[in-house]
């Protein structure tokens, strides 16, 4: 069991930016699908988004990972998106706006956690 725990954040890691620790990349048999292209992926542990920053083109799908035990939103200041609740555990997903830009975003049930997807 705690071998899944450290599997699983050795993924998050290699998400997060490649950083640490070394050892077991690559070669497991199976199950993961990748998809083409590297995913657009958000995760929020320890009430903070990894990573802070994310640029991704026009209309990119984003998947957002709640790691922490409490419940948590990705929603755009200007309200141009917004993942709406989601649970410990859960994932939402949203849609990146089809227009270049700035996009600060922040969690609506804990403002001091905020973040920042850029448009490009
Ligand atoms: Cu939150």
């Amino acid at each position: 069991m705690n071998r899944y725990v450290a599997v699983l954040l050795a993924l998050l890691g290699l998400v997060a930016g490649c950083g640490g620790m070394g050892g077991q990349s690559g070669a497991s048999n199976g199950s993961a699908v990748a998809p083409s292209g590297p995913p657009n992926t958000i995760v929020i542990d320890k009430f903070a988004y990894q990573p802070v920053v994310l640029t991704v083109i026009p209309g990119a799908k984003v998947t957002v990972i709640n790691q922490d035990p409490a419940a948590h939103t990705l929603t755009a200041k200007d309200k141009s998106f917004d993942t709406g609740s989601i649970a410990m555990g859960q994932q939402g997903e949203i849609t990146a706006p089809s227009k270049a830009g700035r996009y600060p975003y922040y969690c609506r049930f804990h403002e001091y956690m905020t973040g920042t997807l850029i448009v490009k």
